[in-house]
């Protein structure tokens, strides 16, 4: 461990806490990571956390053979939420390989194709909403509306359920609920573990009230399809279809665990890599006219493209996979050593030690993205470019066995939706605004809106 660099001023007890926020652990981390280097370690009380960003690093920390998925910090702390759900579950709880494959049919591209239409149907609320905010000549909250439109999203091709969001004015008591909880896990991380029933008396309160009303949504909606017809979505695959190897079936327990899970990580993320893109088209109009370009070529006269359609949309996924690698909206995961090894050749690691991959610090590691890499550039994911780079440099959506099920489902709902709306909209930032980035686990830029003008329709 002493080779590995810290902060200077570390304070006994208390660790390399100075100058750190509660409110913004990875922004903290990554001004860290450019002052430490590559490889460096900060201690909170009595956790030392080793922290990876230089891509040589990150590549082997990816090698399946050496490293496996770590459940700690973050998503340790939404355990008592998501319990063996497949996010949450450890790599020897045998419900993950249950679930993984009961639930991968549901992320295949025949069920892409099945859910795209009701994708198209909740972005039309989505336009319909921003075409009345248009005329009224306000400026649209993109976060807030971002988040309606990928809960309504999952919930419906997800579950057959309507939260009906977009006729609300203030977020659903849901979100309000999954932010509270994520927040919450994201504040057990800075706390010192025996004095945080102390020093979150009143947020612990809170969460446990936010826990129960998640599970209780939760369990309406299974009920109410357990008295009503399947739909072969993803709900009706947890209740109905059993393992095709060993027969086994999902407890209604787990299940719960399960629909929680996606109903989560099925939207927040997605939800803030759709916020961050639009903020970059808004600032990048040539950009923005590159990518409607290709949207009005390929689409045509359509205002409802098919699935094909938009999975022709190569300029618009750049513009995504450009914002994703500067702020991927899950900005770090957790690897550990399945067996003793030696890290770089220099860093010795017990079985069971483990590293917290900084992706949004890997993302910008100027060895592999070039001096200008903190600049939006999207012309980085043309073919030509990615072939060039080295493998394991590009890592949203995290590795190996337990990286995200649901990465194709997000690209299609956002890829779907830029295309939609830089059809429909002209983007206009406020000139006022500087991009902040909100920390709950996850990554949103805070109080972000929008000016739009319509554009006359394609011939
Ligand atoms: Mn998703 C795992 C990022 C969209 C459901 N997701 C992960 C991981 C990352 C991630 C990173 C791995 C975490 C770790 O190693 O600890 N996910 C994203 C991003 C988006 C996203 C950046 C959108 C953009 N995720 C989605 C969507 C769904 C989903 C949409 C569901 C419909 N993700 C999951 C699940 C897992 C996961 C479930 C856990 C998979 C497993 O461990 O088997």
């Amino acid at each position: 461990l002493h080779r590995i660099p810290h902060p200077p001023r570390r304070v006994p007890l208390v660790g390399d806490v100075l100058g750190a926020s509660v409110r913004s652990p990875l922004q903290d981390s990554m001004r860290f990571g450019r002052e430490l280097g590559p490889i460096f370690r900060r201690r909170a009380f009595r956790n030392e956390i080793v922290f990876v960003w230089g891509a040589d690093l990150a590549a082997e920390l990816a090698d399946e053979s050496r490293f496996a998925k770590h459940v700690g910090l973050g998503v340790a702390n939404l355990r008592p939420v998501a319990g063996d759900g497949l996010f949450t579950a450890y790599n020897h709880e045998p419900n993950w390989q249950l679930a993984h494959d009961v639930l991968a049919p549901g992320f295949s591209r025949e069920a892409m194709e099945g859910y795209h239409p009701m994708m198209l149907d909740v972005a039309e609320r989505l336009t319909d909403h921003w075409d009345r905010e248009q005329a009224a000549g306000r400026a649209v909250d993109v976060p807030g509306d971002m988040t309606k439109l990928t809960l309504e999203t999952i919930s419906r091709t997800g579950f057959g359920h309507d939260f009906a969001s977009f006729e609300r004015s203030r977020p659903h008591p849901f979100v309000d609920a999954m932010v509270g909880t994520l927040t919450y896990a994201q504040r057990l991380n800075v706390v010192p573990v025996p004095l945080a029933p102390l020093l979150l008396r009143g947020a612990t309160r809170r969460n446990a009230a936010d826990m129960a009303y998640l599970n209780r949504t939760v369990d309406a909606v299974v009920a109410s399809r357990r008295s009503g017809g399947g739909e072969g979505d993803l709900l009706d695959r947890m209740l109905e279809t059993a393992h095709p190897g060993t027969g086994e079936r999902l407890t209604p327990e787990n299940i719960r665990r399960q629909v929680i899970t996606f109903l989560i990580a099925g939207h927040e993320t997605t939800s803030g890599a759709l916020s961050f893109a639009l903020h970059y088209l808004s600032r990048h109009p040539e950009t923005a006219a590159r990518a409607r370009a290709e949207v009005e070529r390929v689409w045509g006269g359509t205002d409802r493209p098919g699935y094909e359609q938009v999975a022709r949309l190569r300029h618009v996924r750049r513009v995504l996979d450009e914002s994703l690698r500067l702020w991927p909206t899950a900005p770090a995961f957790a690897r550990e050593a399945r067996h003793d090894t030696v890290l770089g050749g220099v860093h010795p690691m017990r079985e069971g030690a483990w590293a917290l991959v900084l992706t949004a610090m890997l993302h910008r590691d100027p060895q592999v993205w070039g001096a200008d890499a903190e600049e939006f550039d999207p012309d980085r994911f043309d073919a030509k470019a990615v072939r060039a780079r080295p493998a394991h440099t590009f890592k949203p959506f995290g590795t190996g066995a337990r990286a995200c099920i649901g990465r194709q489902f997000a690209l299609h709902e956002a890829t779907l939706v830029l295309g939609l709306l830089l059809r429909r909209y002209d983007l206009r930032p406020d000139p006022g605004y500087r991009l902040r980035v909100a920390e709950r686990l996850t990554l949103m830029p805070e109080g972000l809106r929008l000016h739009l003008e319509r554009r006359p329709p394609v011939a």
